[in-house]
């Protein structure tokens, strides 16, 4: 038996997604972040001692029960473990150097500025002494406006372009003409920037989000998750 722990408003909606896209019996245990820090409570450090979701457990007779976390690894994993091959990418493929470069792009570069925007976002809304409040203002936009800012415009940037090349290609999904766990990657990341910056949103990465919240199975995964902030925005 497969168990998603899925912590709300976080990356495990990309398990979920993939589960249902791979028509697996699974069930949910569901962690709720602590409303006031958004960290993760005990009960998820009990499953695994970081605390960080998505974790999955697996269970199978006369096997010892895994613990695995990290999105990449889960993707790969149920993906090659329960799968349809063709979610991944083969390496006779001609896009076999595409699928490893986003399968470790997504967490290693897309990731890191957005998380930064978001725990420097909270930093500057966290009340502070008046006479402090400027200047660490001023400190925080300035770690961002020297690295992270500039870094994940590029990013921004650089994926719009390649999106634009998919779609000028009549190509809906991120680098193959099938559905694969690049899409599972890549769409929080995309779907995270779309529902904060709304039409700011680069035209091609909101229409490969609107492609992509219109699968079916992403649409019973949402159903199954609970509240979800990445959503399709309804008001957009
Ligand atoms: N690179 C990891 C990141 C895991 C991660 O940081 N998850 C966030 C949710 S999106 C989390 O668990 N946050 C709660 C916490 O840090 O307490 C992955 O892709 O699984």
């Amino acid at each position: 038996m497969i168990t998603l722990h899925h912590l709300n408003h976080s990356r495990s909606q990309r398990i979920l997604w993939l589960l249902e896209e791979l028509e697996l019996d699974y069930s949910i245990t569901t962690h709720m972040r602590d409303p006031k820090t958004q960290l993760a409570p005990q009960s998820l450090k009990d499953i695994f001692k970081l605390g960080r979701s998505p974790v999955v457990t697996i269970e199978e007779t006369d096997k010892p029960t895994i613990v695995l976390a990290e999105s990449g690894a889960i993707v790969e994993y149920l993906a090659t473990r329960y799968g349809k091959p063709e979610l991944r990418i083969g390496a006779e493929e001609d896009t076999y150097a595409d699928y490893l470069y986003w399968l470790h792009a997504c967490e290693g570069t897309i990731m890191p500025p957005l998380i930064a925007e978001l725990v420097m976002g909270k930093a500057k809304a966290k009340k502070k002494p008046f006479f402090v409040r400027n200047i660490a203002d001023k400190v925080i936009d300035a770690i961002m406006d020297a690295y992270y800012r500039p870094n994940g415009n590029e990013n921004l940037a650089y994926v719009e372009e390649h999106l634009a090349k998919r779609h000028a290609a009549q190509e809906t999904f991120f680098i193959a003409d099938r559905f694969t766990i690049i899409d599972v990657m890549m769409l929080f990341p995309l779907e995270a920037i779309y529902a904060t910056r709304s039409t700011q949103t680069p035209s091609h990465i909101r229409r490969y989000v609107d492609a992509m919240h219109a699968r079916p199975a992403y649409i019973k995964a949402l159903s199954k998750g609970g509240d979800y902030d990445f959503g399709p925005q309804t008001a957009a």
